[in-house]
């Protein structure tokens, strides 16, 4: 009775979510559509080697005894969630993600589907994974936590390695899988109770393999108001770009952009190809203007520390969205680049157009095909007033004039300046016939 209790309710949370009306949703995902920036967290027993995360036994760059011989350095030894928090608040970000299982099997917290855990295999013998969802709390910052459906680590995992598989078809052994795989998300959700769930590795199966509907049925039955990432087969609630900034604008109204601060996931002392704040502030920007988010990643070292060229990044990072913060938080996607060119941003209702200026341009910011009246111009976080000159306005003509803002060098941020364009009423574009 009771099976066939759970079978209903799961049946009746799967068709309430297909039919989630819009507006509840857009109010599931606001705080996320706000927040714009989040920290990524990749940390595991990869990290004492500093070598690719899980991949590098699935790919046979080394044994998989050799990559678990690193259980035994994981120490976590200073790990401190408080100054990873603050660190994170200071960076800017109003969210974070941290691995709580990666495709390695290995959790960070004491889950009772297994011994692989950093709790019983490792010389951190704690879990891990509750201080940081405190720590962040404490902090105002939304809780993400990463986990992976295949698991190359378990019996019962049809694949191990890119050469290796346990098995092909063996309903017994992927049922036992899916029951250990459902046990432990459960146990996520409902021990830790995260904003947001941030699934990977579903590619190696569909949707009913995964019997994915129903997971995201029991997701929002434990955690109704959490958001989750696009990767459970396609039941999930936004895109997840990876890597490359998207050149267009993504066709999903929600999706986040996660990206490196180097080249690699986790903690790797030999990867020295870290972005300069610049170039992850101009990534951020385009991500903005195309309304969407930044989840950057940063890897930890075994011991918990976070390298210092990744603290200094985040520290400029934070430094410049503190003072461009109008521009940020609540934006959203601004005007097609015809009109101005490079990013731009509009206020949630519409009136503030934010102009992203890269470097020290060699003359006037120009706005073409605006149609409202401007009110005011001034340079965010600096406050100086501008001037705009409208010219090139033929009284028998309805194309709007040529709006040219001259910008001197001593308001300049030494990373993206951010101008503020405020509007007589709603953004009003012109377009030809
Ligand atoms: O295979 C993983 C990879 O190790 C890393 O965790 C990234 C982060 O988005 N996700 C998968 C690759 O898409």
């Amino acid at each position: 009775m009771k099976y066939v209790v759970a079978l209903l309710s799961m049946l009746l949370l799967s068709t309430a979510l297909s039919q989630e009306p819009d507006s509840i949703k857009e109010r599931r995902m606001r705080w996320f559509e706000d927040a714009k920036l989040g920290i990524f967290i990749h940390w595991g027993i990869y990290a004492v080697n500093g070598i690719d995360e899980s991949w590098s036994f699935y790919n046979g760059y080394l044994t998989y005894d050799e990559y678990m011989k690193q259980l035994k350095g994981f120490t976590a030894a200073k790990y401190d969630p408080t100054a990873w928090a603050r660190l994170i608040r200071e960076s800017g970000a109003r969210y974070a993600v941290l691995t709580s299982k990666h495709h390695d099997g290995v959790a960070l917290w004491d889950t009772r589907q297994n011994d692989l855990s950093v709790v019983k295999k490792t010389p951190a013998a704690r879990d891990l994974v509750t201080p940081f969802c405190a720590a962040l709390r404490k902090e105002d910052l939304k809780v993400g936590l990463y986990f992976s459906h295949l698991d190359w680590s378990h019996p019962d995992y049809p694949h191990f390695t890119r050469t290796q598989k346990r098995y092909d078809t063996d309903s017994v052994r992927w049922q036992r899988f899916l029951t250990f795989q459902r046990r432990q998300i459960e146990e996520v959700a409902t021990t830790f109770h995260p904003d947001l769930l941030w699934f990977d590795g579903d590619w190696d199966y569909s949707a009913e393999q995964w019997d994915a509907k129903a997971m995201r049925a029991r997701i929002a039955s434990w955690l109704p108001n959490a958001i989750v990432n696009s990767r459970i087969n396609g039941y999930g609630d936004y895109a997840t770009p990876e890597q490359g900034v998207p050149i267009a604008t993504p066709k999903s109204r929600w999706w986040e952009l996660c990206m490196t601060i180097n080249d690699s996931w986790g903690y790797q002392g030999n990867d020295r190809n870290f972005k300069s704040p610049n170039q992850i502030i101009r990534i951020f920007v385009d991500c903005i203007a195309m309304g969407g988010n930044l989840l950057l990643d940063i890897g930890p070292k075994e011991d918990g520390t976070i390298p210092q060229e990744e603290v200094s990044v985040l520290k400029e990072l934070g430094r410049w969205t503190k003072k461009h913060e109008d521009a940020v938080y609540g934006t959203r996607a601004g005007i097609p680049k015809e009109y101005f060119y490079g990013p731009t941003a509009l206020s949630k209702d519409r009136t503030t157009l934010y102009l992203f200026v890269d470097g020290k341009p060699n003359g006037p910011l120009l706005i073409k095909g605006l149609k409202n009246k401007i009110n005011r111009v001034w340079v965010v976080g600096n406050g100086t007033k501008l001037n705009p000159k409208v010219m090139m306005k033929m009284y028998w003509s309805q194309i709007p004039g040529l709006v040219y803002i001259d910008l001197p060098d001593h308001v300049l941020d030494p990373q993206v300046t951010v101008i503020a364009v405020l509007l007589d009423g709603p953004v009003d574009l012109f377009h030809e016939q």
